[in-house]
C-alpha cells in the first residue's frame, strides 16, 4: 500500500491503529449477536417488531442527512492554530493578538459557493475561507472568501443573485441567460466578475490561494479607540491557479481535487500556513476616502493603506470525522469578540442576521453545543436554557432568569461595545447601483493583469457569455467596456470568433 496517498489509504490506517475489532453494539451500547440477518418468523417469514437491532439502525439511517448549506455546500475542513507574530495592540484588544508568541486554536473550512455538496472542487467560482478561533473571550469567526471584494453591495440582492448562479427553476440546469441577465443588469458586479473569470477564479487547491475578511470591520483597543480594518490571509505556499482547461479536466477525473490535496498535505506533515495582515483606516481617513470605505465591491489600495503583519495561521490536523467536524461547523460573521466589531458595511450588516438563522434551521437551536462550535476556551454563562438536543449540563442549578439574587452571571461595563455617532442621517432605501462601478475594474484590467492574463480573462468570459442571448451579451459587454474599451472589445472579438467557428455551446458548469 506504500504507493497509495494518505487519503486513499485512510481505511488501512484506521485498521493499523485500531488493532483487533471491538464488539458491535446498538445505539444504546448493547452488544449485537448477528449483523447480517434480520429477525423473522421462519426463514421466509415477516419481520418482528422486537428486532430493535434492526429498527434502531434503520431509523437512524432514515435521518442521516441534514439540509446542505444553501451556498458553500461543498467544502473541506482542517484544524490548527493562529500565532501572533507582531504587536498590534494599539489597534485592538483582540485576545488572539494579545502578545507576540500567543497561540490560539482554530478551525477552518474552505468551500466553493454555487455547487451542491457533491459538485466539483475546480469549478470557476469564488472560494469560501472561513476561520473560527477558539479564544478565552469566546469564538471569533472570520467568514471570508478568496477575493477581497464581492458581486453586490446591498444584501437585499443576495437571494436573487444566488438564484441566478444556481439552477433554472424548471430545467434544473445552470442557465447562462439567468447568470448574465442579472450580472449585466447590476453593473456593480463587474469588478468581482472580472476577478472570477481571471485565472484566480480557478485556484489550484485550497492551499495556494489567499483569504480575505473582505468586509470593512472595526477594531477597538483597550482604551476604547476604534479604527476600520480589513483582514488578509496571504498564502505562504504562494498563489497557484489552474488553467480553464485543466480545471475542466479535473472536474471529471478528480472532482474532489482540492479536498484530497488539503487532506494529504496535512496527513503528510506538510502543514499549510497563511500570514495574517491587516489594513487600517482611521475614521478621519474614512471620511475623506474617494470611495465609500464600506462598499464591498471596492478594495482599499495597498499603496495608501499598507498591509500590517499580525501573525500566522497553521493547519496541522485533519478532521477526525467529516460530518461531526466539518458538515456541522457553523460560522457566522456575527460571532465577534471584544476588539472587533461591525462597520456600517451594508453587506456585513445583512450577513449578521443570516448565518445564525441558517444554523438554527440546519443544525438546531443548540448548534453552539456541538463540540466543534462550542466556545470551549471561554467560560460560557448565560440565561439560555433547554431546547432540542440539549447535550451539556444545561448550566445545572444556576438561576435561569435575570436579574436575580442568587449569583447568576452579571454583565460588566468593561465589555460595552464601541458606540458610533449618527447625526442628521435620514432613514431611507438608498439606491447604490451607480456608485462608481468601473474605476477599480479598469485598474485591475490594466495594472494588475499581464497581457497574457488579459487574454485568459477575456477568453474565459467570451466562452461563457456566448451561451446567453445576444441582447444580454451586448449589455454585459457594454459594462466591461465602461471599465476599459479594450476590455469590451476583446470580449466582443472573441465572441465573434467563436460564433464564426460555430462553437456555440453552453458550458456544463460555471
Ligand atoms: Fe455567505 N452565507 N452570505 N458570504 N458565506 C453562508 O451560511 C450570506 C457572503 C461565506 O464554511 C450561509 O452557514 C448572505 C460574502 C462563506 O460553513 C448563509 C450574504 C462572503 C460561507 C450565507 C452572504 C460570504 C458562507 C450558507 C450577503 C465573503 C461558508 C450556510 C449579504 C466575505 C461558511 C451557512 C462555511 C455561507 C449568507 C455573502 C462568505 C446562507 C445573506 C460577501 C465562506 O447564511
Amino acid at each position: 500500500m506504500a504507493d497509495r496517498d494518505k487519503a486513499t489509504n485512510q481505511m488501512e490506517e484506521f485498521k493499523r491503529t485500531q488493532g483487533s475489532p471491538d464488539t458491535l453494539t446498538t445505539g444504546i451500547g448493547s452488544p449485537v449477536g448477528n449483523k447480517t440477518a434480520s429477525m423473522t418468523v421462519g426463514p421466509r417469514g415477516p419481520l418482528l417488531m422486537q428486532d430493535f437491532v434492526f429498527t434502531d439502525e434503520m431509523a437512524h439511517f432514515n435521518r442521516e442527512r441534514i439540509p446542505e448549506r444553501v451556498v458553500h455546500a461543498k467544502g473541506a475542513g482542517a484544524f490548527g492554530y493562529f500565532e501572533c507574530t507582531h504587536d498590534v495592540s494599539k489597534y485592538t484588544k483582540l485576545k488572539p493578538f494579545e502578545f507576540v508568541g500567543k497561540k490560539t486554536p482554530l478551525a477552518v473550512r474552505f468551500s466553493t459557493v454555487g455547487g451542491e455538496s457533491g459538485s466539483a472542487d475546480t469549478a470557476r467560482d469564488p472560494r469560501g475561507f472561513a476561520v473560527k478561533m477558539y479564544t478565552e473571550e469566546g469564538n471569533w469567526d472570520i467568514v471570508g472568501n478568496n477575493t477581497p471584494i464581492f458581486f453586490i453591495r446591498d444584501p437585499f440582492l443576495f437571494p436573487s443573485f444566488i438564484h441566478t448562479q444556481k439552477r433554472n427553476p424548471q430545467t434544473h440546469l445552470k442557465d447562462p441567460d439567468m447568470f448574465w441577465d442579472f450580472i449585466s443588469l447590476r453593473p456593480e458586479t463587474t469588478h468581482q466578475v472580472s476577478f472570477l473569470f481571471s485565472d484566480r477564479g480557478t485556484p489550484d487547491g485550497y492551499r495556494q490561494m489567499n483569504g480575505y475578511g473582505s468586509h470593512t470591520f472595526k477594531l477597538v483597543n483597550k482604551d476604547g479607540e476604534a479604527v476600520y480594518c480589513k483582514f488578509h490571509f496571504k498564502s505562504d505556499q504562494g498563489i497557484k491557479n489552474l488553467s480553464a482547461d485543466k480545471a475542466g479536466e479535473l472536474s471529471g477525473s478528480d472532482p474532489d481535487y482540492a479536498m484530497r490535496d488539503l487532506y494529504n498535505s496535512i496527513a503528510e506533515g506538510n502543514y499549510p500556513s497563511w500570514s495574517l495582515k491587516i489594513q487600517v483606516m482611521t475614521y478621519e481617513e474614512a471620511e475623506k476616502f474617494r470611495w465609500n470605505p464600506f462598499d464591498l465591491t471596492k478594495i482599499w489600495p495597498q499603496g495608501e493603506f499598507p498591509l500590517i503583519p499580525v501573525g500566522r495561521m497553521v493547519l496541522n490536523r485533519n478532521p477526525k470525522n467529516y460530518f461531526a467536524e466539518v458538515e456541522q461547523v457553523a460560522f457566522s460573521p456575527a460571532h465577534m469578540i471584544p476588539g472587533v466589531e461591525a462597520s456600517p458595511d451594508k453587506m456585513l450588516q445583512g450577513r449578521l442576521f443570516s448565518y445564525s438563522d441558517t444554523h438554527r434551521h440546519r443544525l438546531g437551536t443548540n448548534y453552539l453545543q456541538i463540540p466543534v462550535n462550542c466556545p470551549y476556551n471561554a467560560r460560557l454563562r448565560n440565561y439560555q436554557r433547554d431546547g432540542p438536543q440539549t447535550v451539556n449540563d444545561n448550566q445545572g442549578g444556576a438561576p435561569n432568569y435575570f436579574p436575580n439574587s442568587f449569583s447568576g452571571p452579571v454583565d460588566d461595563k468593561q465589555w460595552v461595545e464601541h458606540m458610533d455617532k449618527y447625526s442628521n442621517a435620514q432613514v431611507g432605501r438608498y439606491n447604490t447601483a451607480d456608485d462608481d462601478n468601473f474605476t477599480q475594474v479598469g485598474t485591475f484590467f490594466n495594472k494588475v493583469l499581464s497581457p497574457a492574463h488579459r487574454e485568459n480573462l477575456t477568453s474565459n468570459i467570451a466562452g461563457h457569455l456566448i451561451g446567453a442571448q445576444e441582447f444580454i451579451q451586448k449589455r454585459a459587454i457594454g459594462n466591461f467596456a465602461q471599465a476599459d474599451p479594450v476590455y469590451g472589445r476583446m470580449i466582443q472579438e472573441k465572441i465573434d470568433k467563436l460564433k464564426a467557428k460555430k462553437q456555440v455551446s453552453v458550458p456544463a458548469q460555471l
